[in-house]
């Protein structure tokens, strides 16, 4: 998007961010000067076999990235000019949350033994992110889904941007807060306000949506972090460029999901990390892009 773009509610704004001090480049990204923070954690609730920890002192040099997770709308402008086919396409099927998924359809749909609320769908893409006849419509301003790792770099050659690496997702994530549980700080919801799009109720059986939103909400929903950064927990799992491990099979996910409880998966928290391999989609799964400085 050039800068002279009239913006829209899914382009980045620069306002919250100037008001807390962020600039935002001519593209809209927000300019993170460098520095060093305190990476990784040693909470209790942390996942050891996500190797979340060590906690480690680590600089990372300036770069901009995306207020917001790229969105339906900029994923469709990119699709529109180049004629790109995601892998859910070429596939024939992706993953998605089985209450999601129309009672007939859901009853021929294979799901994964270890996660039965998962199924895949035939037919589902990101612009049929539940399958046939469904349709992204009113959401454009929601993240773009249903794209794997792949994907997501065709895109990031298309904009001039790449995916950032775990170093820099978790230094914007944090905000300039030091070894905080969350961006915003360390309380899930305070004041009883809620700050992130999860799971409320019993998973996987009911979502009370509490937070307002059940499945995705726009990339602008909630307050930004201190740095002017959206959603980096909740709502959808950003790619990041990283591997997960020195296996090089997986790349590192970050931030959690509109699937994320904490009975089972607190992987909202700041510093934790999972990973998918490359050529995989869901309907919890997006991303966001960094350009160097
Ligand atoms: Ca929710
Ligand atoms: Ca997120």
């Amino acid at each position: 998007m050039s800068g002279c773009c009239p913006p829209s509610r899914s382009a980045p704004s620069s306002v919250a961010a100037a008001d807390r001090g962020a600039a935002t480049n001519a593209e809209g990204l927000l300019v993170l000067p460098g520095g060093t923070f305190r990476m990784g954690t040693a909470d209790k609730d942390g996942f050891p076999e996500d190797h979340e920890g060590p906690v480690r002192e680590v600089t990372v040099p300036s770069f901009a990235i995306d207020a917001y997770a790229v969105t339906n709308a900029r994923f469709g402008e990119f699709v529109d000019a180049t004629g790109y086919r995601t892998e859910a396409e070429n596939y024939g099927w992706t993953y998605v949350f089985a209450k999601f998924v129309p009672a007939g359809l859901r009853k021929i749909s294979p799901r994964p033994e270890q996660t039965p609320w998962w199924c895949g769908v035939s037919g589902a893409y990101w612009r049929a992110p539940e399958g046939p006849g469904s349709d992204v419509g009113e959401s454009g301003d929601h993240p773009v889904v249903h794209v794997s790792w792949n994907d997501a770099v065709a895109y990031c050659a298309w904009a001039g941007r790449r995916l950032p690496t775990e170093v820099e997702w978790e230094y914007a994530a944090r905000g300039g807060l030091d070894q905080a549980r969350y961006p915003w700080g360390d309380e899930l919801t305070p004041g009883g306000e809620h700050r992130c799009n999860i799971w409320q109720g019993r998973f996987p059986v009911r979502d009370t949506a509490e937070d307002g939103y059940s499945g995705t909400a726009p990339v602008d929903a909630y307050q930004p972090n201190g740095f002017g950064l959206y959603n980096t927990s909740g709502n959808v799992w950003e790619w990041c460029a990283d591997w997960f491990d020195e296996a090089q099979s997986s790349r590192a996910m970050r931030g959690g999901s509109y699937l994320c409880h904490d009975s089972y998966c607190n992987r909202y928290r700041v510093a934790a990390r999972t990973a998918n391999t490359p050529d995989s989609s869901s309907g919890n799964l997006g991303f966001r892009t960094v350009a160097d400085v």
